[in-house]
């Protein structure tokens, strides 16, 4: 499932593998392993006695756990300490995990929150600073260059993908255009008019952005765009090569959390294209087990394996946060073109997002991922679960739609392959619906894959 290694798209012909060499990086992208792991554990002692002493949940946590900050002396006692999820956030609410006083924060943002509170989290105007450096980083990394013009269709507001794009950007040099999400015509319309080199927005948005560009009868082929920086929800190698395709453009990673800042924790690097970079001079990443999350270091992970991927932040003023539980599963692999960070493996899914399904795991990149390999079959397409009254049993429905240039016909082998592929690579029965073009739900953002229609309780 984790896909890192992709060749060099031959249709991307905009985007050349010299661009890609021709910047300054930070210094901190150059550091050996030494030098970051030094700075790692200089910044790790300081963020741990910051915490305990600013944050009364900290506090009470290290207490409980009967550990102090002056026990870490060497990177893995951090696995000692105890984790943070978004329940403490939210228990929290709004403002009681900041570590200083309110007129310090220069700016909030909130998680969207389905269900209960949302999360609060607030930036000093140095950990805006840094987290504008952190995404310029991304971009650079991906292939944007200052002077270029930058279409930003992040949603603008209290989420942090639009304004952290921005202010990236912005860093960079970049003259922005700050579209947000939605209206996806005058999107299109502007991306003609302003002839922008690189866009960012999730990437089943730059497919919303792609269909309806074929739909008005404009080549998605024949843009300005050369670059794409797609993040905030999971995609996969088939999902980067479609988008590639269909826009020919480069298509990179950019990878992050509200808790842990917001876009630009991680980027992927555009001349190997092998999963996105952790910059880890600003956070310390670990992977451990999602089900048995034991504290005590012999409990981590070693790289390579596959779990939850937890942070700790090295340099947040606002919010320092201590082993946050990001939920998503990947691993961490070594570091390639930024040697000293480590990079992480696509997401697979989050551990809320798995699909439990007669005893059978199952993520929805799974079904994207064999999904783009059938030809008729296109990247839309929604997971359904229903317990119909007289099975019992759960079901999982597959609607998807076909491919325009596909008749209705032609399209029963495919939904045969498709079902017998999810059988064989992910082990759950189910049943495929191939639905007309059009006619399922759009993203406009973070796409809903999963309508789950079984009785609650
Ligand atoms: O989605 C921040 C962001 C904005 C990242 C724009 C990239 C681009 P949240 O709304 O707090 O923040 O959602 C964070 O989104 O825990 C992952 O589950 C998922 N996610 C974010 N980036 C990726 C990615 C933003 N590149 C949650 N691949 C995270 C897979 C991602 N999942």
């Amino acid at each position: 499932m984790t896909l890192h290694a992709t060749e060099p798209n031959a249709a991307s012909s905009g985007a050349t593998a010299a661009h890609a060499t021709d910047a300054v990086l930070d210094p901190e992208e150059t550091m050996s392993r030494d030098e970051i792991e030094a700075l790692q554990l200089s910044r790790l002692q300081h963020t741990l006695a910051y915490a305990y002493e600013r944050v009364p949940l900290y506090k009470r946590k290290f207490d409980d756990a009967g550990i102090h900050p002056a026990d870490l002396r060497e990177l893995s006692d951090l696995g000692n300490f105890p984790f943070t999820t978004k329940d403490d956030l939210r228990r929290e609410y709004p403002f009681g995990m900041f570590a200083v006083p309110q007129s310090e924060v220069a700016r909030v943002h909130a998680s969207s929150g389905t269900t209960g509170r949302p999360t609060v989290v607030g930036y000093t105007k140095q950990d805006l600073a840094d987290w504008a450096k952190l995404v310029a980083r991304c971009l650079r990394a991906s292939g944007v260059r200052p002077g270029m013009k930058v279409h930003n269709a992040y949603g603008y507001g209290l989420f942090t993908g639009g304004l952290g794009a921005h202010a990236g950007a912005e860093a960079l040099g970049c003259t922005v255009i700050p579209m947000s999400g939605g209206q996806t015509e005058r999107q299109i319309q502007l991306i003609q008019d302003f002839e922008p080199d690189a866009i960012l927005a999730t990437p089943t948005y730059l497919l919303t952005i792609a269909d309806a560009m074929a739909h008005m009868g404009i080549d998605p082929t024949s843009t300005s765009l050369k670059y794409a920086v797609l993040g905030a929800e999971p995609w996969t190698q088939e999902m980067r090569h479609e988008l590639e395709v269909t826009m020919n453009i480069k298509a990179c990673d950019i990878y992050g959390l509200s808790e842990v800042m917001g876009p630009g924790v991680a980027g992927e690097c555009v001349e190997t294209q092998d999963g996105s970079h952790i910059w880890e001079d600003h956070f310390r990443p670990e992977i451990i087990d999602p089900f048995n999350p034991a504290p005590g270091k012999e409990n981590v992970l070693a790289d390579g394996e596959h779990g939850e991927l937890v942070f700790t932040s090295l340099t947040k003023e606002a919010l320092p946060i201590i082993r946050y539980r990001t939920k998503d599963l990947t691993r961490l692999l070594p570091g390639t073109a930024r040697p000293a960070h480590r990079r992480m493996g696509r997401i697979t899914g989050r551990s809320d997002d798995m699909i439990i399904l007669r005893g059978v795991n199952l993520f929805p990149s799974q079904i994207e991922e064999i999904a783009l390999r059938i030809p008729e079959l296109s990247p839309h397409f929604q997971l359904v679960l229903t317990r119909p009254e007289a099975q019992r049993m759960d079901q999982l429905t597959v609607k998807i739609e076909r491919r325009e240039s596909v008749p209705a016909e032609a399209t029963t082998t495919a939904a045969r392959t498709l079902r017998e592929q999810i059988k064989i690579h992910v082990g759950s029965s189910c049943t495929v619906d191939v639905v007309e073009p059009g006619s399922l739900e759009r993203s406009s953002g973070k796409l809903r894959r999963i309508y789950d229609m079984r009785p609650k309780g």
